[in-house]
């Protein structure tokens, strides 16, 4: 099969059989137009064969026969409505793929320089030049249609979000691929280490400990395109930016984090950073965290917890620890009451970890609030107010005084990811749990906070998520299965007191996924090693190990190749395939 690629969204060929079906389905396209009338030579194979086959494929099927020489504005009309309703991206063809490809320059005419048309036909292999007249007078006659080319740039991998996921998808990519062009789309200019802001309220870190430059954290060769994208087309293989330009890929890898609902909780918002109101949350605020636990020496301090899922599960008590510790080595943690507000009902949700975390709240003397969700804060008046479920279900409003009150805020998908067709019913990127694959859509995957796996959501979850999607996102290039499978691993350094750490790493299903050795760390245990890792080592673990493709400790376990995957290239299917062991 001779495929000409003219935009990320369309090939062309001349005839295809319908032993050719396959092929081009594990290639990634998800539709097939047929722009040759029945019975225009013997050869020609029966369209009707073809039908089954593309069906037998889960393709997309549509006939729109022109006659050579004779195509029609009609025809080009026809043709660019079947593009905005079909599935991509498509393979057109006809006896050499001639008219498809003139279809669609006459159809991209009311939206594309004429110029733009004929290069790219050109570079398909198509030399339309013959076409300029009526091309010249098409250019920006018509309204654009809906679904319609728009002018557009293309690249092999297309990465949204330039966090902690995105560049380290990029750099393990690069690893493996060192000329691959890849695009990240990233609007920020800054990109922080969000680890570090627990040390910051903690009186460890400054908070530009915490920030690099985006510039200096793109790996070399990676285009960076400062805009955020608005919306998904994954039918067309498109995403759409801010400004309506599209950006076509042969994969897409989504990265762009959660959000922080903080406009959730009444009046939060207004009162962040006065009153007594703080978070590690937001890069600005840690460090007035840390400011009021040195003003603080006697009063109320409240932390809270929202529902789950929330970035690093354990941050919120991280917090807490420390702001106690401090207490403790002022002496003033007796003329303090101090209340852990918790949306869920434990203190962690890894059972192992509960009895460490128990030592330490009585020893500080923390007052434990399960189900306790916090919905307002006024902070003038220094109250509180939580939603609070008893244990006949039933809901009341509790309204708590406070001095010092660190909020942990809710949490979901990015708006532009809840709204997309990527979705999943609860807003986040679906992916398979293990290939981190879409299921829908076999050139899009999605790594960190943003993905659906029910990993914990950390950096270190990240650091053994990017070489899975950097294994399968060229496997899927070369139109192979993924068989690069993550295990769900995520850790949390939980601060206990300044200088020890309980390092809890686990995976699916809350199986424990220690790195290291009981002897030298006892993740159940405090461990002071554990926290000159993070003070120390973790940093540069992030900045130099997994921003750079050192993929330490983070080597993707493979599924063994399958004989199909092998032998028959149709069995390989570039869509949604689960691994299976
Ligand atoms: P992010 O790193 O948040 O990056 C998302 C990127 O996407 C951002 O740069 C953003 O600008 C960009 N973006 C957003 N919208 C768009 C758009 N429309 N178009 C293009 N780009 C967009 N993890 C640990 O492993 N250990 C810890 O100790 C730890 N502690 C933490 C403590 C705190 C206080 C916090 C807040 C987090 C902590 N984490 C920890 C969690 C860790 O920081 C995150 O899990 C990790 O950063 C997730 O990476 P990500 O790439 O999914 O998202
Ligand atoms: C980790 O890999 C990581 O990201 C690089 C973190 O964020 C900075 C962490 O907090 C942790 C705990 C890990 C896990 C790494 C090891 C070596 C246990």
């Amino acid at each position: 099969m001779d495929i000409h690629r003219i935009t990320p969204g369309l090939s062309v060929a001349p005839q295809i059989a319908p032993a050719d079906i396959g092929l081009a389905a594990s290639q990634g396209f998800r539709s097939i137009v047929n722009n040759r009338p029945a019975g225009e030579s013997e050869e020609q194979p029966a369209a009707d064969a073809i039908r089954e086959a593309a069906e037998a494929h889960g393709l997309d099927y549509r006939e729109i026969p022109v006659v050579s020489g004779q195509v029609t504005d009609a025809d080009a009309a026809e043709f660019s409505k079947a593009l905005g309703e079909m599935k991509g991206p498509v393979l057109a063809f006809c006896r050499t793929g001639t008219r498809s490809a003139t279809l669609w320059a006459l159809s991209s005419a009311p939206l594309l320089s004429v110029e733009a048309i004929l290069e790219a036909t050109k570079a398909a292999g198509y030399d339309l030049t013959a076409l300029r007249p009526r091309l010249d007078k098409l250019e920006g006659a018509v309204a654009p249609v809906a679904g319609g080319f728009q002018p557009q740039v293309a690249h092999e991998v297309v990465i949204v979000g330039g966090g902690a996921g995105g560049i380290a998808a990029a750099a393990s990519l690069l690893k493996r691929q060192p000329d691959l062009d890849i695009a990240i789309v990233e609007p920020r200019a800054q990109h922080y280490y969000q680890p570090g802001w627990t040390l910051v309220g903690g009186g460890v870190f400054e908070r530009a400990d915490t920030m690099k430059p985006m510039a200096d954290v793109m790996p070399k060769g990676v285009k960076w395109v400062r805009a955020a994208v608005a919306a998904f087309d994954p039918a067309r293989s498109e995403v759409v930016l801010e400004d309506g330009e599209r950006l076509g890929y042969r994969a897409l890898i989504c990265a762009p984090g959660l959000q922080l609902d903080w406009n959730k909780v009444d009046g939060l918002s207004e009162t962040l950073g006065k009153n007594g109101v703080t978070s590690n949350y937001r890069f600005d605020m840690a460090p007035y965290t840390w400011k009021l636990v040195q003003s603080l020496d006697r009063g109320k301090a409240i932390f809270t917890q929202p529902p789950m899922p929330i970035k690093c599960a354990g941050a919120p008590q991280k917090a807490m620890y420390l702001s106690a510790d401090a207490w403790s080595r002022a002496g003033t943690l007796g003329d303090m009451e101090i209340e852990f507000c918790n949306a869920g009902a434990a203190l962690f949700g890894v059972k192992e970890y509960v009895p460490a975390l128990m030592n330490y709240v009585e020893r500080y003397g923390i007052g434990l609030s399960f189900q306790h969700n916090l919905t307002a804060v006024d902070g003038e008046a220094k109250t509180a107010t939580f939603a609070v479920t008893g244990p006949d279900g039933e809901t009341s409003t509790v309204e708590k005084r406070f001095d010092m009150l660190h909020v942990c805020p809710p949490q979901s998908a990015p708006d532009f990811i809840k709204s997309s067709p990527l979705a999943n019913a609860a807003g986040w990127v679906e992916v398979s749990p293990e290939t981190l694959q879409h299921p829908r859509f076999g050139d899009v995957f999605a790594l960190g906070d943003a993905c659906s796996a029910p990993n914990a959501k950390t950096a270190a979850a990240v650091r053994k998520q990017a070489p899975v999607v950097a294994t399968n996102v060229l496997a899927a290039l070369k139109g192979e299965a993924p068989r690069a499978v993550y295990d769900g691993y995520g850790s949390c350094p939980l601060t206990v007191e300044r200088g020890r750490i309980v390092l809890a790493e686990f995976g699916y299903g809350g199986k424990l996924l220690p790195s290291f050795p009981r002897w030298l760390v006892d993740s159940q245990q405090p461990s002071r090693l554990a926290w000159l890792m993070k003070e120390k080592m973790f940093p540069p673990l992030y900045w130099y190990g997994m921003f750079k493709g050192r993929e330490w400790l983070a080597g993707p376990e493979m599924l063994p190749m399958t004989p199909a995957a092998h032998e028959a290239p149709e069995a390989c299917d570039f869509g949604p395939t689960q691994p299976q062991r």
